[in-house]
């Protein structure tokens, strides 16, 4: 039997209760097959872009501070390997705007998909990446290594910026990354995430949200994460911070932290998520 939380513990506004009575949770919000690892493994590491116009997708990452960007970028590369891999990413996105390439185990190649993260809503003035850079990036005219300027915008003349942007520089999908056990995001944090939506939509730019650490979002789900899809609490946080965004385009995962080995349904939906954010980015590319 299952228990749902309450329906007192969020302050939602009229809006979000509507959107929440209108998909009273009866049953599961999204049905996904457990047993779909293997499968989703094998698609993701045969994946190959269908044109040779790129040798990769191209994934931006970008959310709050400590939303767990890096730590899905290491979750993906800990599934892809099979074992938990060592890499050090936390804090990184303070130190520039860096491509993460994931090694194959042939020795010199890697996956064809890429991920960058950028820290960018920050809601103090004068932190974080402005919505101008994060366009900037979108269109491909960050380099990488480039250390984004809280202050001021990149601009044609500094060094950094990339004046011929090529189909592989580009941002091919953008992936909002969001905590599921943290407080609602502010006003003005929502107000720059939907500025970038816009910008990333008047590109055609795909898109999709990341709900990260839902082992800590409910007590379901930490007795156990395949009640994920049943949690009301999750289901309420994923329609609130909804702005416009399809139900389907949510995944909730949980990255690895903690742990010192894998785990099958922590790894389905890492590769659920990761599944699609190869879709996407694949079908922008063809349009582009
Ligand atoms: N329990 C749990 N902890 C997580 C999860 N994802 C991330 N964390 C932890 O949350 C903290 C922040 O994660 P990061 O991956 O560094 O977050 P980030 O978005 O890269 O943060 P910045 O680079 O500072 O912008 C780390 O201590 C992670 O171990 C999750 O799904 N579950
Ligand atoms: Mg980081």
């Amino acid at each position: 039997s299952f228990t749902f939380y309450s329906d007192t513990d969020t302050n939602l506004n009229d809006d979000d209760l509507t959107l929440y009575f209108l998909s009273a949770l009866r049953n599961p919000w999204r049905n996904i097959c457990w047993g779909n690892k293997w499968k989703d493994l094998q698609y993701v590491k045969n994946y190959q872009p269908q044109t040779k116009a790129v040798s990769h997708v191209r994934v931006l990452l970008y959310g709050p501070v400590g939303a767990g960007k890096s730590s899905f970028i290491s979750s993906v590369t800990s599934v892809l390997r099979g074992r938990m891999a060592n890499v050090a990413l936390v804090g990184d996105s303070y130190h520039g705007y860096k491509t993460h390439k994931i090694k194959k185990e042939v020795r010199g190649n890697f996956y064809p998909f890429v991920f960058n993260d950028i820290m960018g809503l920050e809601e103090k003035t004068g932190q974080g990446v402005s919505v101008e850079d994060i366009k900037l990036a979108l269109k491909g005219h960050v380099k990488d290594g480039y250390k984004f300027n809280p202050v001021s915008s990149l601009t044609p003349e500094d060094p950094g910026y990339n004046s011929s942007p090529s189909p592989d520089d580009r941002v091919h999908v953008l992936v909002w990354v969001c905590s599921a056990n943290t407080p609602n995001v502010t006003p003005a944090i929502l107000q720059k995430m939907r500025d970038v939506r816009e910008a990333a939509s008047d590109m055609n730019i795909p898109q999709l949200v990341l709900v990260t650490k839902v082992d800590e979002a409910c007590a379901e789900t930490e007795k156990d994460l395949k009640n994920i899809y049943k949690s009301k609490h999750l289901k309420k946080k994923v329609s609130f911070s909804a702005l416009g965004v399809p139900l389907n385009c949510f995944f909730p995962v949980k990255n690895y932290s903690k742990e010192i080995s894998l785990n099958d349904d922590v790894d389905s939906l890492i590769l659920s998520a990761l599944r699609v954010m190869i879709d996407f980015g694949d079908d922008f590319i063809e349009t582009m």
